[in-house]
C-alpha cells in the first residue's frame, strides 16, 4: 500500500530522487495517479506552504520543492488525463500579472488538453492586454486565469474589464481558479465559472467551451 505521508515527507525534505522513486513505486503498485497527486504531492506542497508561512522554509527551498513536484507530475501526466478527446474548444490559460505560481495552472492546462481541448498556455505574469491580444490571435472561446496570491486576485477583475472594453466579452467564456479563489469571488468579478481543482476545471471547460 502506498504511504502518502512518506511521499509528503520526502518532498518536504527536498529529496528529489526519493520522491521520483516513491512516485514510480506507487504507479507500479497500481495506486491511482490522482491519489498520488492529491494525497502525496499536493498535500506535501501544502506542508511546504505552511513551513514557508512560518519561516521554516525559504524561497530557494520552496522552489526546489516546486521543481521536485513538477518532476513527479511529469511521471503521472500520461496517467492523469481522461481518455475522451471529443471536446473542440480553444482555451487561453495563464497566471495573472504579478503572480509567478504555475504548478496548479499547468496541471489545469494538462487536464484540459487530455480532455481534447486546444490549450494555449501563456505562462505566468500575464497582463490584461496580453490576454486580450491572445484571445483575438488564437480565436479562443474560453479564457482561464489562475491566481495564487490574494494580492493578485484583483488582476482577474482587471482582465475581465479589459475583455469587456475590447468588445470580446460576448464571444468568450471566462473561468477563474487558484487556491484563494472562491465561487463568491468569481461571481463578484463577473466570471462564468470557477473550479477548485484541475479535474473539475477540465470537466467544466468541456461543458462550457467544448
Ligand atoms: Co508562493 N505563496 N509565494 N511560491 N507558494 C503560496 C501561494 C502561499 C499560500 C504560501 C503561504 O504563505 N502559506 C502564499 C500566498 C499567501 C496569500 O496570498 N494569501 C505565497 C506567497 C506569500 C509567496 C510570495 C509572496 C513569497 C515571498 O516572496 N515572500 C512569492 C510571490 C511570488 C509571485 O508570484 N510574485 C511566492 C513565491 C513562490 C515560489 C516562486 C517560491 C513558488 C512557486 C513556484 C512555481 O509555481 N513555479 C511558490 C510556491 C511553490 C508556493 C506554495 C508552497 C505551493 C503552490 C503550489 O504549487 N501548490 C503555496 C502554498 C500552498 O498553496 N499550499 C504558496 C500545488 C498546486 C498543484 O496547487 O496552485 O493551488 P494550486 O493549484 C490547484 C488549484 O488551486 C486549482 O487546480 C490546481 C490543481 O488541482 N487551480 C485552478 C489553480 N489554478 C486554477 C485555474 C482554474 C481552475 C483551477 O481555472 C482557470
Amino acid at each position: 500500500m502506498t504511504d502518502f505521508n512518506k511521499i509528503q515527507e520526502t518532498l518536504v525534505n527536498l529529496d528529489a530522487e526519493g520522491v521520483i522513486q516513491l512516485v514510480n513505486d506507487a504507479v507500479k503498485e497500481g495506486t491511482p495517479a490522482s491519489d498520488i497527486l492529491n494525497k502525496g504531492l499536493i498535500a506535501g506542497m501544502d506542508i511546504v506552504g505552511e513551513k514557508m508561512e512560518n519561516e521554516d522554509m525559504f524561497i530557494p527551498e520552496v522552489l526546489m520543492a516546486a521543481q521536485t513536484m513538477s518532476q513527479g507530475v511529469e511521471i503521472l501526466k500520461p496517467l492523469l488525463g481522461e481518455d475522451d478527446t471529443s471536446a473542440k474548444g480553444s482555451v487561453i490559460i495563464g497566471t495573472v500579472k504579478g503572480d509567478l505560481h504555475d504548478i496548479g495552472k499547468n496541471l489545469v492546462a494538462m487536464m484540459m488538453e487530455s480532455a481534447g481541448l486546444t490549450v494555449h498556455n501563456l505562462g505566468v505574469d500575464i497582463a490584461p492586454e496580453e490576454f486580450v491580444k491572445q484571445i483575438k490571435e488564437k480565436n479562443a472561446n474560453l479564457l482561464c486565469m489562475s491566481a495564487l496570491l490574494t494580492t493578485t486576485m484583483p488582476m482577474m477583475k482587471q482582465t475581465i474589464d479589459a475583455v469587456v472594453e475590447s468588445g470580446l466579452r460576448d464571444q468568450i467564456k471566462i473561468m477563474v481558479g487558484g487556491a484563494p479563489v472562491t465561487q463568491g469571488f468569481a461571481d463578484d468579478i463577473g466570471a462564468d465559472a470557477m473550479a477548485p481543482d484541475a479535474g473539475s476545471a477540465a470537466k467544466k471547460a468541456k461543458a462550457i467551451a467544448g
